[in-house]
C-alpha cells in the first residue's frame, strides 16, 4: 500500500490468521497500512531497523502481535516513540503468557495492550488515534459507533417483543 500510516507487525506468519483482523478493519476505514512479519527473536536486527525508522517513514501507529513470549511489541516500543498497540496472540494450547508479557512493561515504557487476539480492537484504537487529527475519519468512526449502538437497541427490542425462546430459534 502507498504511504502507509499504520504498521501491522507480527512475530510469525502463523499469527496472520489473527492479525488479518487489523488489516480488514483498517481497510473498512480506508486507512493505508503495511503488513510485515518481523520476529523479535529470529530477526531482532530487522525489528530494530523497523522501529527506529517507523516515524521517519510516516507511520503514526504500530500494531504489533505475537504469541508465546511475545517480545516484538515491547521491544519495538524501546526503539520508537510512535504509539504501539500490542496484540497478544493466544492459541488453544497456550496459557496467557503473551498477555502477561505485553502488560508487564516497566514504568516509563508505555505499551497499549489489547485483549488476547484483539487485532480488531487494535485497529479501532489506531483509528481513534488517527481521527484526532482527521475530521473526515473522525466522522466515519462516529458513524461506526452509532451503527453498533443501534444494532444493540434493535436486538433488545426484538428480545422484548418475541421473548428469549423465539429469539434463540430465529437468530
Ligand atoms: C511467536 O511464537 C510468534 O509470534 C508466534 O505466535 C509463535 C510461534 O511462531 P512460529 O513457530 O509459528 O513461527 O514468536
Amino acid at each position: 500500500m502507498k504511504n502507509p500510516v499504520v504498521g501491522i507487525v507480527m512475530g510469525s506468519d502463523s499469527d496472520l490468521d489473527v492479525m488479518c483482523d487489523a488489516a480488514k478493519t483498517l481497510d473498512e476505514f480506508g486507512i493505508p497500512y503495511e503488513l510485515r512479519v518481523i520476529s523479535a527473536h529470529r530477526t531482532p536486527d530487522v525489528m530494530v531497523d523497523y522501529a527506529t525508522g517507523a516515524k521517519k517513514r510516516g507511520l503514526q501507529v504500530i500494531i504489533a502481535g505475537a504469541g508465546g513470549s511475545a517480545h516484538v511489541a515491547g521491544m519495538m516500543s524501546a526503539h520508537t516513540t510512535a504509539p504501539i498497540l500490542a496484540v497478544p496472540v493466544k492459541r488453544d494450547n497456550h496459557g496467557n503468557e503473551a498477555l502477561w508479557s505485553n502488560i508487564k512493561m516497566p514504568p516509563g515504557m508505555p505499551l497499549a495492550t489489547m485483549p488476547e487476539n484483539g487485532a480488531k480492537n487494535a485497529a479501532l484504537f489506531a483509528v481513534e488515534i488517527l481521527a484526532l487529527s482527521d475530521q473526515k475519519l473522525s466522522k466515519k468512526y462516529d458513524e461506526f459507533r452509532t451503527k453498533q449502538h443501534d444494532k444493540v437497541l434493535k436486538a433488545d427490542k426484538k428480545l422484548q417483543t418475541i421473548g428469549w425462546q423465539k429469539y434463540l430459534k430465529k437468530s
